[in-house]
């Protein structure tokens, strides 16, 4: 049976992104929310709305059984996770499909596999991406370490297998700080994830953060729709994102790419997916996978016409997808800027209520956003309130207008990030495509004198 009821269990403006192509292709949507989000936009534009618990997102965006009555009870019969919140757990996704609910997802045994540091790792050379010289598994005593980093030469990195966001991450510069920060990753990760796997990479010092977009069918089909340059980024968090990469020749692009589809259809694997690079020198060294639709995911729509969320869809509904790999062109140049609710230089968190509230529009300019003049912007979830992405023929043009649509944003009533993006893009680096992963923090913390 096709597809009619989508229960989207998100909030913000990624249900809204959802709920949009839900609709654009005869779909009903049903809205969940926390008692904190009841006069958000997601709830409105819904076709249904079941109120999962109270603001605490463990009590309501994480509450599994509360997801899965909701959509009985609204007769859903499909669930799309979003990203963050139950997106990438790979028991979620079992249940739904437990549940005879179909999940617009990754299969739950991929999502699991790449969810561990290590078994990615394992995996992706095994398929043939190229990976940052290390530990070929877990590293179990500081002997091993030693030995294993000796070989591949200091700085050495050790990493924690559940790890994210740069957590029980420690650089080892010489072996007499080795057992020393060995020990501080695990215990960091043991708190932190209940697990203290860790592993070891070669330290790369400079690079650059580009990511591949796939895209499986889940009958050993797939393509990739091109990379993104996520460099800019603060403590992990990812300010600016830009498709393409300005470090990257077409040629390159397509090698690459190739090279990410043909692991993605060797998988087997189904729906969107993300593979993470750091780029040095040339080179491309796989880190890790995300089996999630991403935030940044409009730019790539931006430059190829592909809407992401309706092959989400059209897959987990055992269609193929609408277009080969033979028919995706790369095409201009798109950025998006990540509108925040924080102060634009000390980054505190600013919710509260918007007194006043426009988007920029015109030519090639898209917002994804759930705000409106009179809401409330919660204090629990994350400061994200608006996506711009912008598109141009080429990267200056893009900037132009990205420039030009910043100013016409209006948020009043809270403090936005908005005077951060103009401040960088008078950035001669950013301007030039000249920056790397540390580009962003090396400049704030020179603008803090
Ligand atoms: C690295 C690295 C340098 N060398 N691995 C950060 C969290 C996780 N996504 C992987 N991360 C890194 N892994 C090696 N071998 C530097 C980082 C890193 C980083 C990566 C991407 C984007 C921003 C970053 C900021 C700091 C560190």
């Amino acid at each position: 049976m096709a597809i009619t009821r989508i229960l989207i269990a998100n909030r913000g403006e990624i249900a809204l992104r959802i709920h949009r192509a839900a609709h654009e292709m005869g779909i009903e949507t049903v809205a969940v929310h926390s008692t904190a989000d009841a006069d958000a936009m997601h709830v409105r534009l819904a076709d249904h709305a079941v109120c999962i618990g109270p603001p605490a997102a463990g009590e309501s965006y994480l509450n599994v059984a509360n997801i899965i009555s909701a959509a009985e009870i609204a007769q859903a019969d499909a669930i799309h996770p979003g990203y963050g919140f139950l997106s990438e757990n790979a028991k979620f996704a079992e249940i739904v499909e437990a549940h005879d609910i179909k999940w617009i997802g990754p299969k739950p045994e991929h999502i699991r596999t790449m969810g561990d540091k290590v078994t990615a790792k394992t995996t992706a050379g095994e398929l043939g991406l190229p990976l940052v010289p290390g530990s070929p598994g877990a590293v179990s005593t500081v002997d091993e370490a030693k030995r294993i980093a000796a070989e591949i030469g200091y700085p050495v990195l050790v990493k924690a297998a559940s790890g994210g966001g740069g957590r029980g991450m420690k650089v080892v510069p010489e072996e007499s700080q080795l057992e020393t920060l060995m020990s501080q990753a695990k215990s960091e990760a043991k708190s932190a994830f209940g697990d203290d796997t860790v592993y070891l990479e070669k330290y790369l010092g400079n690079p650059r953060h580009i990511e591949f977009q796939v895209f499986g069918d889940g009958n050993g089909n797939a393509i990739h729709l091109g990379e993104r340059d996520c460099s800019l980024q603060r403590r992990h968090q990812k300010v600016l994102e830009e498709a393409p990469s300005p470090v990257l020749s077409s040629a390159e692009r397509d090698r690459m790419g190739q090279v990410c589809a043909d692991a993605m259809a060797a998988m087997g694997y189904r729906g969107a997916g993300t593979i993470e690079f750091l780029w040095e020198n040339g080179e491309f060294f796989f880190i890790e996978m995300n089996t999630r639709l991403q935030v940044e995911h409009p730019v790539t729509e931006a430059i190829t016409g592909v809407d992401l969320v309706r092959e989400q869809i059209r897959v987990a509904d055992g269609k193929p997808l609408s277009v080969t790999q033979d028919e995706i062109r790369f095409e201009g140049h798109a950025i998006e800027c990540r509108i925040n609710a924080e102060d634009p230089f000390t980054f505190a968190p600013s919710p509260g209520k918007v007194s006043a509230y426009h988007a920029a529009g015109g030519m090639h300019v898209r917002v994804d956003s759930g705000l409106y003049a009179g809401y409330s912007i919660p204090p629990y979830y994350d400061s994200m309130i608006a996506k711009l992405i912008v598109y141009g023929r080429t990267r200056e043009r893009c900037i132009m207008r990205l420039k030009r649509a910043l100013g016409e944003m209006v948020v009043e009533g809270v403090k936005t990030n908005i005077p951060l993006h103009q401040a960088l893009l008078e950035e001669p680096d950013i301007l030039n495509g000249d920056y790397s992963i540390k580009w962003l923090e090396e400049w704030l913390a020179e603008r803090e004198g």
